[in-house]
């Protein structure tokens, strides 16, 4: 699937996703459902072009990027297809990350207006000269009687850059990920078609919000695609609430993470009610599915869980299993549109059964690391883009996930560098030297957990992991910090004082 052969060269995807349901008659369709309100294609598409005639008379031009840190909700829907109708370039932000992982972002990217939800702390604070920062509320007031843009949607070029996302760097650092207007129409053409299966009967609900790549795809432009609807929540996805959306709003593609699963599992264990009735189809991304816990789910409510893999920078799943078919433990077989291939360190295709790293081609890759040359060059391979995972084929040609080349945790589907966590902790005057792996819970699912050994031979070491889990948790998104901190005599290293992290996950 390329889009050069099939799509215009003049694009713009918030038109195709939103503005042109409104045109062919579909602008009576319930587009967005949360608690509060129901929102319409045709509610949708004046949102958004009111939203551009904000942007433009704040000066914003094409190309110029405009962020967001909002909750999941209509106002992160409005203003994502509404920076895209303008031509300008939508950058969701994480809203989980601390205030000095905003600035880092905002700095990278170089927003000309920076949206905010103030429940987010450090938001009002990411203006600078050539940013404004609008409050959330200021934005919807705005929205109430503000002009609609004519025409509204820009004739942006079908690879002009639409939006970014942030993914976690090996250090810690965020990297932006530049992504293109036709990026969204592939995933939809490949994995939307093919594995889903979406058709305009069906209600999206995900649990990654979506900021994610992964949420994304599943709340916004699946949908959108084909005049659907998604249901936005704001909340935690706590077990209690994921529960409660299912019973009140009813969808039918249904998209966790394992660790959701595991944690549903385990209040279903605990007797919470739930009614998964409505769901047609459950999909599973962000890290390996565990085998027994997709037979758990399967027991508890009889449904198969699709276990798939994407990347922030393929934008969606590209390796999956199929409806009716899954097979657990592996994350199945190329998606229709990708080619894939497992490799060597000298670059040659590895021999049926044996590791090797994982290159993907396919129309929805990323341009570009925004302000990353060198991380580039090194990722994006000319037409192959490198995902840094291992993999390893059976003799059936089933995919099975091996780890990854770096020492990067994904913990209930979100990044972890253990980089970024150890150099936290050696912030603490009491921390000589640590050391942050991710070890596997009962689920069989990695969580980050940390060593460290101690400066002063006197320093007190009764109730320190609990106040090292607090330093880590005042500098860091909650999710980063470590699940237990274990202190040491001594850090077990190679001759050459390298750390060995196996001998620690061992343990
Ligand atoms: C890992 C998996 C085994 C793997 C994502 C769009 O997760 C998504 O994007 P990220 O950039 O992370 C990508 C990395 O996560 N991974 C994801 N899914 C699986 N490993 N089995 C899986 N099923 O290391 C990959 O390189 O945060 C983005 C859509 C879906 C997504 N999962």
């Amino acid at each position: 699937m390329r889009a050069c052969d099939h799509l215009p060269e003049r694009f713009n995807a918030a038109d195709w996703f939103v503005g042109r349901h409104v045109r062919e008659g579909r602008g009576a369709r319930t587009a967005i459902v949360t608690d509060a309100a129901t929102l319409t294609y045709g509610e949708l598409d004046e949102r958004a072009r009111r939203f551009v005639t904000l942007l433009r008379s704040a000066g914003v031009r094409r190309g110029d990027r405009v962020a967001f840190v909002l909750l999941d909700g209509p106002l992160l829907a409005t203003c994502f297809w509404g920076a895209v109708a303008a031509g300008a370039v939508a950058v969701p932000v994480n809203t989980l990350l601390k205030p000095g992982d905003h600035r880092t972002i905002v700095d990278d990217c170089d927003p000309r207006v920076v949206v905010v939800d103030p429940s987010i702390p450090g938001g009002a604070d990411l203006g600078g000269p050539d940013t404004l920062v609008w409050t959330a509320a200021e934005v919807e007031r705005a929205l109430e009687g503000g002009a609609v843009a004519a025409p509204g949607y820009a004739e942006t070029r079908r690879d002009a850059f639409a939006f970014f996302l942030y993914s976690s760097g090996t250090t810690g650092e965020p990297k932006g990920v530049v992504h293109l207007q036709h990026d969204m129409w592939i995933c939809c053409e490949t994995y939307g078609r093919s594995i889903l299966e979406i058709t305009p009967e069906d209600r999206c609900f995900s649990v990654a919000k979506v900021f994610f790549a992964y949420g994304l795809g599943n709340s916004l432009y699946f949908p959108a695609h084909v005049g659907a609807s998604s249901v936005l929540a704001h909340g935690r996805p706590s077990p209690e609430l994921v529960f409660e959306q299912v019973r009140r709003h009813r969808p039918t593609l249904f998209f966790g993470v394992p660790t959701a699963y595991a944690n549903m599992l385990a209040a279903i264990d605990a007797g919470a009610r739930y009614d998964f009735g409505s769901v047609r189809r459950c999909v599973s991304a962000g890290e390996a599915l565990p085998a027994s816990v997709l037979e758990r789910w399967r027991e508890r409510t009889g449904l198969e869980i699709l276990d798939g893999i994407g990347s922030t920078e393929i934008c969606h799943i590209f390796l999956s299993n199929r409806a009716g078919a899954s097979r657990p433990g592996s994350t199945g077989a190329p998606v229709e549109g990708y080619d894939l291939r497992l490799v060597d360190e000298r670059g040659h295709d590895v021999e049926r059964g044996s590791l090797g790293d994982l290159l993907v081609r396919g129309d929805s890759t990323a341009a570009l690391y925004w302000n990353k040359h060198e991380t580039t060059k090194r990722t994006i391979q000319g037409e192959w883009i490198r995902t840094g995972d291992k993999y390893w084929q059976d003799d059936e040609g089933w995919f099975f996930h091996a780890g990854r080349s770096d020492d990067m945790i994904k913990a209930g589907g979100i990044w972890v560098s253990p980089v970024e966590v150890e150099a936290a902790l050696v912030e603490h005057p009491a921390v000589l030297e640590c050391a942050v792996i991710g070890a596997d819970d009962a689920d069989g699912l990695a969580k980050p957990h940390a060593f460290v050994t101690l400066r002063a031979a006197n320093a007190d070491p009764a109730g320190l992991p609990d106040a090292l889990r607090a330093f880590v948790k005042e500098r860091l998104a909650a999710y980063k910090c470590p699940r237990t901190i274990t202190i040491l005599d001594e850090l077990p290293k190679t001759a050459t004082g390298k750390i060995q992290r196996f001998l620690l996950r061992a343990r």
